[in-house]
């Protein structure tokens, strides 16, 4: 059996996938079935894949037909928390979950509405064999790329959304921060004060990464194409934007006031 070696030397034999959901019956049967299909083809390589859903009580029951799946998959779990309460708030309590109990070397994050391709999963998990810290599936290096449907308007305010973000925030160099297709390595994440983060929505992309890049983590791109989701509505609306962007500006003003104390404590001292 061929297992992956990761540069430290120990090898890659655990990885879980942190899988949000929000009223997404629709999907989570679909790309259930598409990733414990990459799951045997795992296997055979040596590595352990796990799925943990983390479902904000989804009034469509999206937690009961991830029930029925763990009757037969011991592989499978699920996270219920009591109401929705935002994509970062979800994978902070899934990224803690997973860590304690299924102690994987690699935590992946993936949405599931069939807008990342499962079959790149390994290629996300070869990147930190390859020496990778934090891994993003990225639309927007060469070989990347957005759903050819999207219109002008919804590719400028991703574009801007990530030069924002970039330009504010420390990214490690990556020019698709706001994507949510990743594979980070478990040791990096127990580095980070998960819960001082502090976003609660989807901006969490980017403030984790910020926290990941000061860490010293090497950050590394892949290129994928970003789908169209398969069924059901988006989660995100215009607020979100706003309220992400107001997040993002915070924690640089916070960066900026913690710099200045520093240095004027230095200067005391
Ligand atoms: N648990 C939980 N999951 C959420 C929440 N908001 C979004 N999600 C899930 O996070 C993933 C990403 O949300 P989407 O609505 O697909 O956001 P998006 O991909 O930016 O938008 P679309 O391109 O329109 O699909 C999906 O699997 C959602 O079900 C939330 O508040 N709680
Ligand atoms: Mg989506």
């Amino acid at each position: 059996m061929t297992q992956i070696i990761t540069k430290s030397g120990s090898a890659v034999s655990t990885a879980c996938i942190v899988l949000p959901t929000y009223n997404e019956a629709e999907n989570i049967r679909h790309i259930l079935d598409k990733i414990l299909f990459e799951k045997s083809i795992h296997q055979k390589k040596g590595i352990q894949l796990h799925v943990l859903i983390v479902d904000d009580n989804s009034p469509d029951n999206t937690a009961g037909i991830v029930r029925k799946y763990q009757l037969h998959h011991t592989q499978v779990h699920l996270l219920v928390r009591k109401e929705k309460n935002g994509l970062g708030a979800a994978y902070v309590d899934g990224i803690k979950h997973a860590l304690r109990t299924i102690n994987p070397d690699v935590i992946l994050e993936m949405d599931a509405d069939g807008q990342h391709d499962p079959r790149d999963i390994f290629r996300l998990i070869q990147a930190i064999d390859e020496g990778a810290d934090f891994v993003i599936g990225s639309r927007y290096v060469p070989g990347g790329s957005v759903p050819s449907n999207w219109g002008l308007h919804r590719k400028i305010i991703s574009k801007s959304a990530n030069l924002y973000a970039r330009t504010l925030l420390n990214s490690g160099g990556a020019k698709d921060c706001t994507g949510g297709f990743r594979a980070i390595r478990a040791s990096l994440l127990r580095r980070i004060s998960l819960s001082e983060l502090d976003i609660k929505g989807f901006a969490f992309q980017v403030s984790l990464l910020n926290a990941a890049a000061l860490q010293g983590a090497s950050v590394v791109e892949v290129p994928i194409q970003f789908r169209e989701r398969e069924r059901g509505d988006s989660k995100m609306n215009p607020m979100d934007i706003v309220t992400g962007g107001l997040g993002i500006a915070n924690i640089r003003i916070q960066q900026l006031i913690g710099s200045t104390s520093q240095s004027e404590t230095a200067e005391v001292s």
